[in-house]
C-alpha cells in the first residue's frame, strides 16, 4: 500500500508519454488488466487486517479510476491527432487546375430546329409536337391524300400494322391541332411543328428518318403573297443575306392548291446562269383539308409550308453528307458547340 501513489504517478507518466494506440493499450494491461500493478494491490487486500481493507481498498478504487480516466483523455487525444492528420493528408486542393473534362453541346440539327423555331415564335408562331406513330387518317385521309397516292405504298411508308404507321410527315401535328381549334373560338392559328419522321428510303442522300419542319397559319384574311412574303424573309434571316435570290416555282401536294417550291440561288452553272436549289414547299391549305376538321372554308383559309432541317443544317455550316449527322462521330460533333 506505500507503493500506491507511486504506482499511480508511475503510470500516469507513462500514459503522458504514450505515442500510439498500441502503447497505451500496454499501460491499460499493465496496470488494470487480470494481472495488472493496481489489481494485483485489489487483490492481495486479504493480507492486510480487517479495518484497515475497507479503507485502502478505497484508495485502490480510486487510483483505478483517476488511471482510467486518464487513459481515457489519452486515448481521445491520440484520435484527434490521427484525425487532424488524415485531414491534412487528404485534403484536396481547389485551385489546382481540372483535368479538361469538355463539355457536351446540342447537335447540330437541334441547334438548326432551335434556330428556326425561334425564328417564327418571335413571330408569334407557336410550337406544336405530336406522336411520331400515327394512324392513316391523320397522315393521309385528312390531308387529302388519296387511297392510292404512291406516297402511301408500302415502299415510301413504314406501315405498323393495316392502320397504324411511323409518320411521313409533320403534317398529322396540324391536323391534331387544327382540329382543337377549330372548336376554340380563338382568331386564327399560327404553328410551327419541329419533329422526326420516317419515309422508307435509304441511300447515300436519304435517311429512313430524317427532321422536318412545318408552318401553318389560318386566319380570316390569308393570302398567298402574305406567305410568299413570309418565306422570303424567313429564307433571307436564316442566310443572313438580303440580297439572296429566291424563286416561288409552282408544284403540286395533295393538301395545298395552289402549290410551290421554294428554290434559293447556290452559285452558278459553268455557262454562268444560275443554280438554282430547293429548299421548301409551300402552298394555300387545300379547302378540303380544312373542310375535313370542321373548318367553315367560307370564311377561314390558311397556308402551310414544310422544309427538311438536314438540308438547311447543311446549307448554313457547308456540310457535304447527309451521314455525318447520325455517325456520331466526337470530331464532327465537336465543331458545333
Ligand atoms: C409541305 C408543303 C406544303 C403542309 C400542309 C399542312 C396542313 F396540315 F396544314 F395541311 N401542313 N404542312 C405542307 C404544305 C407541307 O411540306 C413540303
Amino acid at each position: 500500500m506505500e507503493n500506491l501513489n507511486n504506482i499511480l504517478e508511475e503510470a500516469l507518466i507513462e500514459v503522458n508519454k504514450a505515442s500510439s494506440f498500441a502503447l497505451l493499450n500496454d499501460i491499460k494491461v499493465e496496470y488494470l488488466g487480470k494481472k495488472g500493478k493496481l489489481t494485483l494491490l485489489l487483490r492481495n487486500l486479504g493480507s492486510l487486517s480487517k479495518e484497515e481493507r475497507p479503507k485502502a481498498g478505497q484508495l485502490i478504487n480510486e487510483s483505478k479510476q483517476k488511471l482510467t480516466i486518464a487513459i481515457n483523455n489519452k486515448q481521445q487525444q491520440l484520435e484527434q491527432i490521427v484525425l487532424q492528420q488524415k485531414l491534412t493528408s487528404e485534403t484536396i486542393d481547389v485551385t489546382l487546375e481540372g483535368n479538361g473534362q469538355d463539355l457536351g453541346a446540342l447537335h447540330p440539327i437541334t441547334q438548326t430546329t432551335a434556330k428556326i423555331c425561334g425564328m417564327f415564335q418571335s413571330l408569334g408562331f407557336k410550337v406544336e409536337s405530336g406522336p411520331e406513330i400515327e394512324d392513316n387518317y391523320h397522315n393521309f385521309e385528312a390531308l387529302n391524300i388519296p387511297k392510292h397516292h404512291p406516297a402511301r405504298a408500302m415502299h415510301d411508308t413504314f406501315y405498323l400494322d393495316a392502320d397504324y404507321l411511323l409518320r411521313t410527315h409533320t403534317s398529322p401535328v396540324q391536323i391534331r391541332t387544327l382540329k382543337q381549334w377549330a372548336t376554340s373560338g380563338e382568331e386564327s392559328l399560327a404553328i410551327i411543328c419541329p419533329g422526326k419522321v420516317y419515309r422508307c428510303d435509304h441511300d447515300q442522300t436519304h435517311s429512313p428518318m430524317f427532321h422536318q419542319i412545318e408552318g401553318l397559319f389560318v386566319a380570316k384574311q390569308t393570302s398567298f403573297a402574305e406567305l410568299k412574303s413570309l418565306l422570303t424573309e424567313f429564307i433571307r434571316n436564316f442566310f443572313v443575306s438580303n440580297e439572296l435570290k429566291i424563286r416561288f416555282r409552282p408544284s403540286y401536294f395533295p393538301f395545298t392548291e395552289p402549290s410551290a417550291e421554294v428554290d434559293i440561288e447556290w452559285g452558278k452553272n459553268p455557262d454562268g446562269s444560275t443554280k438554282w436549289l430547293e429548299v421548301l414547299g409551300c402552298g394555300m391549305v387545300h379547302p378540303q383539308v380544312l373542310a375535313n376538321v370542321g373548318i367553315d372554308t367560307e370564311i377561314y383559309s390558311g397556308f402551310a409550308f414544310g422544309l427538311g432541317v438536314e438540308r438547311f443544317c447543311m446549307l448554313q455550316h457547308g456540310i457535304n453528307d447527309l451521314r455525318q449527322f447520325y455517325d456520331n462521330d466526337i470530331r464532327f460533333l465537336a465543331q458545333f458547340k
